[in-house]
């Protein structure tokens, strides 16, 4: 199965008559239950289903137009090189849904998430993609169908089709029909989430090598699988039943279990630096204190803390270059 067979079987008979412009925005997404690892490389499926949370307003405004020549990728004003890997991903992802091939795409985005929060713009920017794909062709497609499109760019993009909590279904169809992303009926006004970020460089490895490398050597991955069910269990319940500290306790003890399937990888994949682990250090004392104070991590160094909103100030008060983000 190809990714081009995936848009056929959803674009049906649609045809493809672009408008002048199509707009989009997308929110980032924080998961508080990891995706790491593929059943399957080219649809990026899965092993396991995940959950996230998106970071309100933050993420990505697309707006895409055709043009007679040439396509053109503009990156927060600034336009990008062909060389780019930015460039590279986002005109292979367009290439899918060309309608001829004497038609170029102009594609503007801009990430309203701070740079230096060192967060990834993959999520929201292939979300925000499909969203505008659908806007300037009006295809009329449903979320669903947009989730599924938006994973074939990446897959945490699956989840950023939605605001608020989003459970992506691992699914088990080799086609990846039942692989797609749904909201879940909650909100949870006074959470928040406080970014940290330790550091601005590029990894060295990325996430899609990392957990291809994670999957086939850790020996520690097996036990991946049966955990995360269990975490996507009490999560769920943790957020029906707006039970902070089952929430913190879990979201936190999934990354680290992610992280620990990476560090038994061979070679070694290790994200964190001695910052991240001072960081980790004061979190778990401050809990031995009685804080209500945990945190995720993804595939990088920087540190997302999760707390209840009238935490704000102590929370301002040991870390004073926070970003707090408010998620509803
Ligand atoms: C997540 N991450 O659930 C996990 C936790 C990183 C650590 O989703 O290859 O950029 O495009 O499907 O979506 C990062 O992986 O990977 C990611 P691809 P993606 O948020």
């Amino acid at each position: 199965m190809t990714k081009e067979d995936v848009v056929t079987q959803i674009l049906g008979e649609r045809k493809g008559a672009p408008r002048s412009s199509g707009a989009a925005f997308a929110p980032a997404n924080i998961a508080l239950c990891k995706y790491w690892g593929k059943r399957d490389e080219t649809l990026n499926l899965p092993m396991t289903s995940s959950l996230s949370v998106s970071l309100g307003d933050r993420g990505t405004e697309t707006v895409l137009s055709v043009r007679s020549e040439k396509d053109e990728v503009v990156v927060n004003g600034d336009r990008c090189s062909p060389d780019e890997p930015f460039y590279r991903r986002a005109v292979d992802f367009l290439d899918l849904f060309r309608p001829a091939t004497d038609l170029y795409f102009r594609l503007e985005t801009r990430n309203t998430i701070p740079t230096a929060a060192g967060l990834a713009s993959s999520a929201s920017g292939f979300a925000a993609l499909a969203l505008a794909l659908n806007e300037l062709f009006q295809w009329g497609l449903d979320r669903k169908e947009l989730s599924i499109l938006a994973r074939l760019g990446s897959g945490s993009a699956a989840r950023s089709v939605y605001r608020g909590f989003v459970e992506w279904h691992a699914g088990t169809a080799e086609d990846g029909r039942d692989s797609y992303a749904e909201p879940l009926p909650y909100t949870w006004p006074e959470l928040r989430m406080g970014l940290l970020a330790i550091s601005r460089e590029a990894k060295a490895i990325g996430s899609r090598p990392g957990m291809q490398r994670t999957k086939e050597t850790s020996p520690l991955y097996s036990a991946w699988p049966a955990l995360v069910e269990d975490d996507m269990q009490t999560i769920k319940r943790a957020i029906a039943e707006r039970d902070f500290d089952l929430l913190g306790r879990t979201a936190e003890s999934n990354a680290l279990a992610m992280h620990s399937t990476m560090l038994a990888a061979k070679p070694p994949l290790c994200y964190w630096l001695p910052e991240t682990v001072r960081i980790m250090r004061t979190l778990w004392r401050c809990r031995e204190e009685g804080q209500p104070l945990y945190f995720t991590m993804d595939a990088g160094p920087n540190v997302k803390l999760l707390y209840p909103a009238k935490e704000q100030r102590m929370v301002q008060d040991l870390f004073p270059e926070v970003e707090p983000v408010t998620l509803f």
